[in-house]
């Protein structure tokens, strides 16, 4: 420590004479040779090693009381509500590490766990499902339950209720990490990548799920900007409990979504239900960090690239994919990686749903429906959250990347020209996300 302390200050003072020197010859003498610094004879020092950030992490920008509240959140994230605490009286799981456990708590979920959204009515004069509280079915404690067995997967929610069909899609768990920071990525950057008629006319049309409020960002169909809602959404859709808002649409700018949305209320209405356990079924300080654990949840981080991952970052380039899968955007905090833009793309009859989720838009491309558009999924931490796309129907990432069409198709054609090796390097890039 002395060694490096008088050799820091040997530097110094050898750096005020050079300093000196210079400034005296220029001044007194202009024929007075600049002499030129020695070579420094310390070597650099060490780079400091990236401190790693394992998936479930807390972010590394915390304060001490954030951080404590994220680590009280996990504490309510995995935690197994039982009736006598409010779970029920409708339910898909017991805590939300049910379907966001992949690889740790806050992570994705396999196909099993998969739920049902579901309307009814003629379209598109959808409507929500009778004596249900959103468009969420679940599985357990309803006429229309939609139970899983590990043998035979889902049961099939009914086509017909009264002669008026019933329109239904599944949904398979997504990741949480590093979710919060889109919170922190301006209406103003998403909208900037939006082109809804296509009006340079590349064949994408991305597109905001907004309203006057604000700019959608989380949800399969970035159907919400709010992730207080994201939160009390699933407890009272997938789990039967009940909150209050803690700070309502004030926690971020708030969409006024209709009956359509993931959220079964308004940011600023309480959720009730009539299961015997008094309302609120969770309290301010445990929603609370709830709330701090999905939004403080550290993003995936990036492998050390081999070269087939550094020349499978140019070909994804090449091939378009980076059209959708925008590889940085700006943020409050900074460039988040996530590949993605946040927008919606229409991606083709193959992988249109039935169900129209959040605010559709006018737009000559899609006016009134937002059954075959997606957000663009986030790539980063992708190799370890299959199975992929909405529903989970991709095995793995090759399956996940033919599957794109619509507005994806011309990229996926483009990735199929590719040699193997080309192909081979996108995936081996897409591993190190
Ligand atoms: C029954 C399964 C299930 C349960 C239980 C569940 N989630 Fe989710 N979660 C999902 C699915 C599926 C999605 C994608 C939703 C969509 O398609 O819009 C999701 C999305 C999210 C997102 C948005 C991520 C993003 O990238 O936009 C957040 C935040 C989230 N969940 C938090 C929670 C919290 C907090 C709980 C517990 C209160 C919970 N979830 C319980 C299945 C579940
Ligand atoms: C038109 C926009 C668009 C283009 C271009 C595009 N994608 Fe996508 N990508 C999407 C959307 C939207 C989804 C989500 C679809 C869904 O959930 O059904 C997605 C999903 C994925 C997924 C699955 C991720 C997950 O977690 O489910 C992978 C992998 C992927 N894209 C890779 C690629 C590659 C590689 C290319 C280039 C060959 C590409 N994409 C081009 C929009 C696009
Ligand atoms: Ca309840
Ligand atoms: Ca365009
Ligand atoms: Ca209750």
């Amino acid at each position: 420590m002395n060694r490096l302390i008088n050799r820091i200050s040997v530097i110094a003072f050898l750096a005020s004479i050079a300093l000196v020197t210079t400034s005296c010859g220029n001044h007194s003498n202009p024929q007075t040779p600049i002499v030129e610094p020695e070579p420094d004879p310390v070597p650099d020092p060490k780079p400091e090693p990236i401190p790693v950030v394992n998936p479930g992490d807390p972010r590394s920008d915390l304060t001490a009381d954030e951080l404590a509240a994220f680590h009280r959140g996990r504490e309510m994230f995995v935690k197994r509500f039982k009736p006598s605490e409010g779970l029920g009286p409708l339910y898909n799981a017991t805590s939300c590490s049910s379907c966001h456990s992949k690889p740790v708590p806050g992570g994705a979920s396999d196909l099993y766990r998969n739920f049902y959204v579901a309307s009814w009515g003629f379209t598109p004069f959808l409507f929500n499902l009778p004596g249900l509280p959103s468009p969420v079915v679940p599985a357990f404690g309803s006429t229309l339950n939609a139970p899983f067995s590990l043998e035979n997967g889902r049961t099939l929610i009914p086509e017909m209720i009264n002669t008026v069909p019933v329109a239904s899609d599944q949904r398979n768990g997504i990741p949480v990490f590093g979710t919060g920071l889109f919170e922190l990525i301006s209406d103003a950057t998403i909208l900037a990548n939006a082109d809804p008629d296509d009006a340079d006319n590349d064949g994408i049309s991305g597109r905001v799920n907004a309203d006057g409020a604000g700019v959608g960002r989380f949800g399969s169909k970035s159907q919400s900007n709010n992730i207080e809602l994201f939160t009390r959404a699933p407890l009272f859709n997938q789990m039967g409990i009940t909150s209050d808002p803690v700070q309502g649409s004030a926690g971020t700018i708030s969409l006024g979504h209709g009956a359509l949305m993931q959220g079964s209320s308004t940011p600023n209405a309480s959720t009730v239900d009539n299961d015997g356990v008094a309302d609120p079924e969770i309290s301010t300080q445990d929603l609370s960090d709830l709330i701090a654990f999905s939004r403080f949840l550290a993003q995936p981080q990036k492998k050390v690239f081999n070269s087939a991952a550094i020349r499978g970052e140019q070909t994804f380039a090449q091939v378009g994919c980076v059209a959708c899968h925008i590889p940085s955007l700006e943020s409050s905090k900074g460039p988040v990686e996530a590949f993605t833009d946040l927008l919606i793309h229409n991606m083709g009859p193959g992988l249109a749903g039935q169900v129209s989720f959040g605010t559709p838009q006018p737009s000559s491309i899609d006016p009134v429906t937002t059954e075959a558009e997606w957000r663009t999924a986030p790539l980063w931490g992708a190799s370890n959250v299959a199975p992929y796309l909405h529903d989970g129907r991709a095995p793995t990432l090759l399956d996940a990347i033919l599957l794109h069409g619509g507005e994806g198709a011309a990229s996926r054609t483009a990735f199929q020209a590719l040699s193997a090796t080309q192909q081979e390097d996108i995936l081996e890039f897409l591993g190190h996300l």
